[in-house]
C-alpha cells in the first residue's frame, strides 16, 4: 500500500456568479495548494460543499480534478451519500478519474442501525477496485460508532483508514491502534498538533486551502520533534481560525481566497452570503498571511 501520510486540503468547490461550479477556479485552487507543498486533495466533502452539489456536479468535479492533477498528487474523492447506489455511481467515477481512494461519511439523516451503516460501507467498497477512508464526523451525521464499523472491515484490504473529524482524541488513538495499521486523518484543523500526539499520520482541513503553509509548519515541526514550534504555528492558526468562526468558516475562507488574488466565489445556499463585518475581517486575515 502506499504511504498516504501527510497534509491535504478539503478543497473547496468555487462558483461563479450564476452559481454554477467554476471549474477554471477549481484547477487553480488545486494548483495552488498542491504548489504549496500539500500532500494531497480531499475532495467533494464538507468544505467542498459535496451535499450542496449535484450528483453530476460533484463526478465532474471528480474529472475535472482528476484529470487535472494527473497524478501530482494524492486524491481522495469523498462520495458519501444518504443513497448507497448514489455513492457507488460517484465511486465508480473517482477511480475512472485517477483518485488514490474513496472516502464517505456514514448514510445520516433516517438514523439507519449499524448493521445498515456496515452494509454502505462493503457496497462501496466491493464497487470499485479503490480503498476506502471513512469519514468520521459523529456531529454532523449523529452517527457515533464508526470504531464498531472499521473493526468489522479491519480484516479488508480495502479499508485504508479513518478521516476523524471529531474532538474525541481518545477515539482517534483506538482507531490507530486496532490489529492492523491503518491511515489516520486528524479532521479538525484547530487541534491538529493534537491529532498528530495521539497518533494520526496527518491532517485533512478546510483551512489547508488559504494557509498552507502555516499547516505545513506545524506538520513538519512536528515531524522533526520540534513540539514547541508545531505548538506555536498551531496558535496562529488557531487565532486565525477563532476570527472566522463569528462569521461562518467556509465564507471566510472563500473571502479571504478571493482577498490572495484566488476568487472562488461564494458558498452555494443555505450558506448565508458573508456580512460587511466578515469581509473586513478577512481583508485583515489576508494581510497578515
Ligand atoms: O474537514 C473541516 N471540517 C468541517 C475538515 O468543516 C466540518 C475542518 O477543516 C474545519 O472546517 C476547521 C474549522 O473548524 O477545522
Amino acid at each position: 500500500m502506499k504511504n498516504f501520510q501527510g497534509v491535504y486540503a478539503a478543497l473547496m468547490t468555487p462558483f461563479s456568479a450564476d452559481g454554477s461550479v467554476n471549474y477554471e477556479a477549481l484547477k487553480t485552487l488545486a494548483d495552488h495548494c498542491i504548489d504549496a507543498g500539500l500532500t494531497g486533495l480531499y475532495v467533494g466533502g464538507s468544505t467542498g460543499e459535496g451535499f450542496l452539489l449535484t450528483e453530476e456536479e460533484r463526478m465532474e468535479v471528480f474529472r475535472v480534478v482528476g484529470q487535472h492533477v494527473g497524478g501530482r498528487c494524492n486524491l481522495f474523492a469523498h462520495v458519501g451519500a444518504i443513497s448507497t447506489d448514489s455513492a457507488i455511481r460517484m465511486a465508480r467515477v473517482a477511480e475512472s478519474s485517477g483518485f488514490d481512494a474513496v472516502s464517505a461519511v456514514a448514510p445520516f439523516y433516517y438514523s439507519f442501525p449499524l448493521e445498515a451503516i456496515k452494509t454502505y460501507y462493503g457496497d462501496i467498497m466491493q464497487a470499485t477496485s479503490l480503498p476506502m477512508l471513512m469519514y468520521n464526523f459523529p456531529n454532523a451525521g449523529g452517527f457515533n460508532g464508526m470504531l464498531d464499523v472499521v473493526n468489522a472491515f479491519i480484516q479488508d484490504e480495502k479499508l485504508l483508514g479513518i478521516k476523524h473529524t471529531s474532538q474525541n482524541l481518545f477515539e482517534l488513538e483506538q482507531f490507530k491502534h486496532l490489529s492492523r495499521d491503518l491511515f489516520v486523518f486528524n479532521g479538525f484543523d484547530e487541534m491538529l498538533v493534537a491529532g498528530l500526539s495521539m497518533g494520526a499520520d496527518g491532517g485533512i482541513g478546510s483551512t489547508y486551502n488559504f494557509m498552507p503553509h502555516i499547516i505545513l509548519e506545524i506538520y513538519h515541526s512536528f515531524q522533526n520533534g520540534d513540539i514547541a514550534a508545531a505548538q506555536k504555528a498551531q496558535e496562529k492558526a488557531n487565532r486565525i481560525i477563532s476570527a472566522m468562526i463569528p462569521f461562518g468558516v467556509f465564507q471566510m475562507e472563500k473571502e479571504i481566497l478571493k482577498n490572495l488574488g484566488l476568487p472562488v466565489g461564494e458558498c452555494r445556499k443555505p450558506f448565508l452570503p458573508l456580512s460587511q463585518a466578515g469581509k473586513e475581517k478577512a481583508k485583515e486575515i489576508a494581510a497578515m498571511l
